[in-house]
């Protein structure tokens, strides 16, 4: 039989209790890395707080993630891209390594998009514009004088709307598109070479657009026909007037040389251009909660840097347009009353949306539509 005396006993106790401190204080050195579900659990625990371990306090698997985009280096979204890529670099003490691509190095935008949902890249910047096919629901950020004129108005909807972050999300996700974020390039203009001021304007006009039916209904409601291509084919196409208008946001339309084939560039306010910071639904999944958090909390945070970066981008796009010497546009900005004239052309194609197009939810139309009328204060 084993007799302890008092003085072992209270050694004991003595040990116990130091070894309960340390357990309690050793959250750090534990060698969980946070890559794994239990990792992250325990984590979590130690901090009493989900989002309090900071990106940099966890040990990351070496990783490559290939980063497609629809832009060239210096635009938008290329630019975002490479910005994401950097805070990863940084944030993970360059294990993991972010490779953005500019448009064209792995195919079209159409081409971009399929690749994206093979996982044969694991992110993508997206326009909703060219899966209007695919995701029927998508094409709403198609609709004129739908979402606020104001982008900074718009941007707050793309923040906080449910509609689209959790009820749109769901749907690309049944196409392994997961939509982290939307968010605006900015306005969008036209640019034609007869200077677009009412609806009847754009009569006999060929309008260049994306992949989205939506885009061809509303054109047809001004009187124009339409023709989809990948902007790689577009400055020859206007060149050759094979097509006679398009529309983008201004820095892309400068940057592009849009503006150099065109004669006119009319301020319509009629929509915003959206971009979707995507994954591929599997790969994300398949994630440990450290790089899902990694990547969550990034894109939140580039949300208010991406809206920066299109405002001096499209800043700078204007005036670059307005002083270049040796190609003259003439810049329309449309009045409210004639910007009422569009209204009146465009609003019935919300209704066939909502009623008529295949595929769609009107629930989240509704939705949507109520959470613009709550930001817009109307
Ligand atoms: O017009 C387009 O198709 C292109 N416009 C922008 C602003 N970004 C990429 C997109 O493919």
């Amino acid at each position: 039989m084993i007799i302890f005396n008092k003085k072992f006993l209270l050694m004991l106790v003595a040990i116990l209790s130091l070894s309960l401190v340390l357990a309690a204080c050793g959250g750090d050195d534990n060698e969980d890395t946070g890559n794994n579900e239990e990792g992250q659990e325990e984590s979590e625990n130690d901090s009493g707080d989900s989002g309090s371990e900071s990106a940099s306090d966890v040990e990351y698997e070496e990783q490559e993630w290939e980063f497609v985009t629809e832009e060239l280096k210096g635009q938008v979204q290329y630019e975002y891209a490479a910005e994401f890529a950097d805070r990863i670099k940084e944030k993970t003490n360059g294990k993991i390594t972010v490779t953005p691509y500019e448009y064209g190095a792995l195919g079209s935008e159409v081409d971009q998009a399929q690749l994206l949902q093979d996982g044969g890249v694991q992110m993508a910047v997206m326009s909703p514009g060219f899966t209007g096919g695919q995701v029927p629901d998508g094409q709403i950020f198609s609709l004129h004088y739908f979402f606020p004129a104001d982008p900074k108005l718009t941007q707050e909807v793309l923040n906080t709307s449910e509609a689209l972050n959790k009820d749109l999300r769901a749907k690309y996700e049944e196409h392994s598109i997961s939509p982290l974020a939307f968010w605006s390039e900015g306005s969008m203009a036209w640019t034609s070479n007869v200077g677009i001021e009412k609806p009847s304007d754009w009569e006999g006009l060929n309008m260049r657009v994306q992949e989205s039916p939506l885009m061809k209904k509303t054109y047809d409601a001004y009187g124009a026909s339409v023709q989809s291509l990948s902007w790689g084919e577009l400055y020859t196409a206007l060149d050759r007037e094979t097509v006679d208008a398009q529309e983008n946001p201004v820095f892309f339309i400068e940057s592009a040389s849009f503006h150099e084939v065109q004669d006119t560039l009319t301020i319509s306010r009629h929509n915003n251009y959206i971009a979707m910071t995507t994954v591929n639904t599997e790969w994300y999944n398949g994630l440990g909660d450290a790089e899902k958090q990694l990547i969550d909390e990034t894109v939140e945070e580039m949300q208010s840097w991406v809206f920066e970066e299109q405002k001096k981008q499209n800043d700078a796009g204007l005036e670059a347009i307005k002083n270049d010497s040796e190609y003259d546009t003439k810049i329309i900005e449309l009045t409210d009353e004639q910007i009422a004239e569009f209204k009146k052309v465009a609003e019935p194609v919300h209704e066939y949306y909502k009623n008529e197009v295949e595929g769609i939810d009107p629930a989240i139309y509704d939705k949507l539509k109520k959470e613009i009328e709550e930001v817009s204060g109307e």
